[in-house]
């Protein structure tokens, strides 16, 4: 049996290579798909556009309807979907079961709000254009481009699914090689609850089929996956001139300082770092705590992340590491921390063992070691000690990466939030935002660019259009060659009198 996932061709189906998924904790076949070629990719493009025209054509209210169908389609077999992601993905039920949870409440705000966030509405037209009635609307692109990463199956793809089709646009959806069967089920039940037209279609491949969906002549395409593997897409992108979304990695800090409650920044920090095996884009990948408070949160934290197991067995609570080559990192960034004076006081260095990690806590590490700066991608946790919490922000933004960050906190909170370069903060929480339908998620450097989820989210996958209709002659129409030639005196007189006093 092929035991590693990506790039195994394990047959082919006619003239089509396929290629299988598998339980990352057991080995067994989830289930062999095709491996999608320019001219199936190109097909599905095709049909997209065709379905873009009817999906225009119901209009705002019309999606909205049919989405909300999608929906309750998932809502509907949520157990069905969740116990599917714990056998592909490997993550428990329970985890899978959030990431549903968490989708449905996305697919559902950003239906009910497009027609208000893009549809036509009227903007000031300001003093020299006061004849003229002005008016904003945000049109779909045509067809979005998706390709998605493997370790939230539902969530994050679903962060751009949802919101572009409820843009109106219509999507291809190119999901990790990890996990295609996630894709396809989800592909089936918005098929069920929108059978009119295919405007969401899932085509199934490697890195290569992903490739020639940016050159397919999508009209956008929106990635999540590593910040190596953007670049290729932006510049396969480039040759089109298609515009692109890219969610990448983060190392996302946590600060706790001296006026902190300690339980729940232990808490927290614990789920933070540790949840879904740490393979989030959004893990807390450091924690810096102010001196005060060092030790103590070093002994809860100890205490709690202890307590946590890794397995496939029921009641584990988190699984095993999904993409098999991510073990290497996980153990080379241990070595690194561990030949460089870094000490664990949860796990330690037999911590990866076949296809699990178990949670390490980590201290004394060098900030400039790879546990630190490079993004881990398992369940490690680095505690450092700062001396106060201007070295703690400095130290937090001292990575390339920009995407998430949580601070513990009382009278600093917000200003340390608001210091921090990074698309998203919670404050005496973990990825809270991420649960906020209305607020955007995206990143800044490595991190990426662009915003998925609320306002920003929908935006993202629609083109502004400025529209303005004049309603009658004013005698201030400076825009025309035979004007009156005292109308360029008296508009200096007028800007002078409004503007120039300030
Ligand atoms: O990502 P890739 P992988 C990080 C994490 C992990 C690393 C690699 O650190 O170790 O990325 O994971 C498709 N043109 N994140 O290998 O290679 C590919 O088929 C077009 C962070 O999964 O970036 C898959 O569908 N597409 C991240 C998707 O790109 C191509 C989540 C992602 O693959 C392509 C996951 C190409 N040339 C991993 N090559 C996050 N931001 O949450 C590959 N693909």
């Amino acid at each position: 049996m092929a035991v590693s996932q990506k790039g195994t061709k394990t047959g082919t189906a006619g003239q089509q290579e396929t290629f299988q998924s598998l339980n990352p904790a057991t080995g067994e076949v989830v289930g062999t798909y095709p491996i999608m070629g320019k001219d199936d990719v190109q097909a599905a493009v095709d049909r997209a556009r065709e379905a873009f025209q009817w999906w225009q054509s119901i209009g705002f209210d019309g999606r909205k309807k049919k989405l909300n169908a999608f929906k309750a389609e998932i809502a509907r077999n949520l157990e069905e979907l969740s116990r599917l992601i714990h056998e592909e993905n490997g993550k428990p039920y329970a985890d899978a079961f959030l990431e549903c949870v968490m989708s449905i409440e996305h697919l559902n705000w950003a239906a009910g709000k497009a027609p208000k966030v893009l549809g036509r509405h009227r903007v000031p037209s300001g003093m020299l254009l006061l004849n003229h009635t002005a008016y904003l609307e945000y049109q779909a692109f045509g067809v979005i481009g998706v390709i998605g990463p493997w370790n939230y199956p539902v969530f994050t793809p679903m962060g751009s699914i949802a919101y572009a089709l409820a843009a109106g646009n219509a999507v291809v959806f190119k999901p990790s090689e990890y996990t295609p069967a996630v894709a396809k089920w989800l592909e089936a039940a918005c098929a069920r609850a929108i059978p009119e037209a295919p405007v969401f279609q899932v085509i199934t491949g490697l890195g290569a089929t992903g490739g020639a969906l940016c050159t397919s002549g999508v009209n956008k395409v929106a990635f999540t996956g590593s910040a190596p593997t953007g670049k290729k897409v932006m510049a396969a992108c480039a040759e089109t001139l298609t515009p692109v979304l890219m969610e990448l990695g983060g190392k996302d800090a946590l600060i706790v300082t001296d006026d902190a409650d300690i339980e729940e920044a232990a808490t927290a920090a614990v789920w933070g770092g540790l949840q879904n095996a740490g393979q989030a884009c959004i893990s807390v990948e450091r924690v810096y705590a102010t001196e005060g408070v060092y030790d103590q949160l070093v002994e809860k934290i100890t205490e709690i992340a202890g307590k946590v197991k890794a397995g496939a067995e029921d009641g584990a609570d988190i699984g095993p590491i999904t993409m098999p080559r991510q073990r290497d990192i996980i153990a080379a960034h241990l070595d690194d921390a561990f030949k460089r004076g870094g000490r664990a006081v949860v796990g330690g260095p037999d911590a990866v063992h076949g296809a699990f990690v178990d949670p390490v806590v980590l201290v004394d590490v060098p900030e400039d070691s790879d546990a630190i700066q490079k993004e881990t991608f398992g369940p490690t946790l680095p505690i450092m000690k700062v001396h106060d919490v201007d070295e703690a922000i400095a130290k937090a933004n001292g990575t390339p990466y920009g995407l998430a960050s949580a601070v513990f906190a009382k009278k600093r909170a917000l200003e340390i939030a608001s210091k921090l370069r990074a698309g998203m903060t919670s404050i005496n929480s973990v990825a809270a935002y991420a649960g906020v339908a209305a607020l955007p998620f995206g990143g800044v450097g490595d991190s990426g660019f662009g915003r998925i989820h609320g306002e920003d989210g929908l935006r993202e996958f629609s083109r502004a259009h400025a529209i303005t209709k004049k309603r009658f002659n004013t005698p201030l129409d400076i825009m025309k060659f035979d004007r009156d030639p005292k109308l360029i005196p008296r508009v200096t007189k007028l800007i002078k009198l409004v503007h120039g006093r300030g």
